[in-house]
């Protein structure tokens, strides 16, 4: 009987960055990579930073560097590196060459993590494809590299399934994917189109992993998402409604959520996926209160909305997990229309939000102050379900009332 190991090998690696300009996040971003291999399910276990003007084009790090990783990786009993940085397919085949060793970049541990996270057919099709993509641009001679990678990060598919590792069947994977993708699509188009059809504002939550979008959805709607202190633990777009206190209903969606270096081809994969915020009436910004990178995190929040296209919308900005750091620690965006302080968690600061979000659905909305005479008493039904209905009172010609109603409904009534 044939035995199978299905044990993987403990993965030690070397976690390399190179320090180029004058804004110098290297460090933090490398404590970043450390999360997410360690999230991959391997060790970090030395790290090397190189000073240079920049990126080596054929080597990622300079001749004198490669010599002290080669050290490294003696030294520490290492079966990797990962670098900071997208390789070229290039960089990845001279590097796996030069050192010998299973080359890896952030790239491939983040499309790693997204296939382990991925739980719905939508979510496996746009992983698969994306880690498909970067793989056969490096298969084209550079194969060393990938057949390099043995087993562990870089090789595990959506499902636990192996990835396909030949060329020619790799392409045709690809074109099959991007079929079933197109069917995607179109069922989220009918989505959203129906919900534009309910004249139900869309509200998006956005921000950098784990700043507890999944947790506010769910304190806010019951929503049963998966809420934990890992990077990318949903990955699946989830919308649940919420009635707000006037009355009006809303449909908050919660989204992938967004890291630095974000792969390109993730990006693309994930498109109709990401683009749930560009359909949003509002968005909703959340930002771990609590990490000390807080302003590089919202930074890169808004150059990703801006990489989607999704612009011009009015942003509300939820400084979360306030129970960890008190009021005390000073919080602004200039970006966000309104800001606010609350931890989801704690279930603190919420109608605050709420009432933000009423605000901002107010601006969008118009005022009507009217009397309809009974035989139109049913419009105000209309009004009821769509808009916020403030006053209401019966009168000898009819039914007075005062509300706020949003554009699309206005010219029915
Ligand atoms: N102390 C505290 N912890 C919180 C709060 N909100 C969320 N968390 C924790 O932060 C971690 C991440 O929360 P999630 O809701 O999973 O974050 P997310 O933004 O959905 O993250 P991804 O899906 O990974 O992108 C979890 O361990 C939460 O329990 C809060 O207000 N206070
Ligand atoms: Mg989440």
């Amino acid at each position: 009987m044939p035995v199978y190991d299905l044990t993987e090998k403990e993965e030690r690696v070397i976690l390399v960055g190179v320090r180029t300009g004058e804004h110098d996040d290297t460090e933090r971003s490398l404590d970043e990579l450390k999360d997410l291999v360690k999230t991959a399910g391997a060790t970090s276990v030395a790290r090397v930073i190189q000073n240079r003007e920049a990126v080596h084009p054929g080597t990622y790090v300079g001749k004198g560097k490669i010599e002290e990783i080669k050290e490294l990786i003696w030294e520490y009993e290492a079966t990797g590196i990962v670098c900071d940085d997208e390789l070229s397919p290039a960089q990845m085949g001279n590097l796996t060459d030069e050192l010998d060793t299973k080359v890896m970049d952030r790239t491939l541990v983040i499309l790693d993590i997204f296939a382990a996270r991925a739980s719905t057919s939508e979510g496996k099709i746009q992983v698969e494809l994306a880690q498909l993509k970067y793989r056969q641009s490096r298969l084209a001679g550079y194969g060393k590299a990938m057949s390099r990678l043995g087993g562990g990060i870089g090789t595990r598919g959506p499902g636990e399934k192996k990835l396909e590792m030949d060329r020619r069947l790799i392409k045709s994977r690809i074109a099959q994917l991007n079929r079933e993708l197109k069917d995607v699509k179109r069922h989220r188009e009918v989505t959203r189109e129906q919900r534009s059809r309910s004249h139900m504002p869309v509200i998006a939550i956005v921000g950098y992993t784990n700043a507890g979008k999944s947790t506010l959805l769910n304190t806010l709607t019951d929503a049963k998402v998966l809420e934990e202190d890992q990077l990318f633990a949903t990955l699946d777009p989830t919308t649940r409604n919420l009635k707000l206190p006037s009355g009006q209903e809303i449909l908050l969606t919660d989204t992938v959520g967004f890291i630095r270096k974000l792969p390109h081809h993730l990006i693309e994969a994930f498109k109709s996926t990401l683009e749930e915020a560009r359909y949003a009436d509002i968005i909703l910004h959340v930002v771990d209160t609590s990490n000390p990178q807080m302003d590089d995190q919202m930074y890169v929040v808004y150059e990703t909305l801006q990489r989607l296209e999704v612009m011009n919308k009015p942003v509300i900005t939820a400084f979360n997990k306030i129970d960890r750091t008190g009021q005390e620690v000073l919080v602004r965006d200039f970006k966000a229309d309104k800001t606010v302080q609350i931890s989801a968690k704690k279930q603190q600061g919420l109608e605050q939000l709420l009432a933000a979000i009423e605000d901002i659905l107010r601006e969008q909305k118009i005022y009507v102050e009217r009397v309809y005479p009974y035989p139109e008493a049913g419009k105000i039904q209309l009004i009821r379900k769509y808009g916020e209905l403030m006053e209401e009172e019966c009168r000898e010609d009819g039914i007075y009332v005062r509300a706020y109603v949003p554009k699309e409904i206005y010219g029915k009534l």
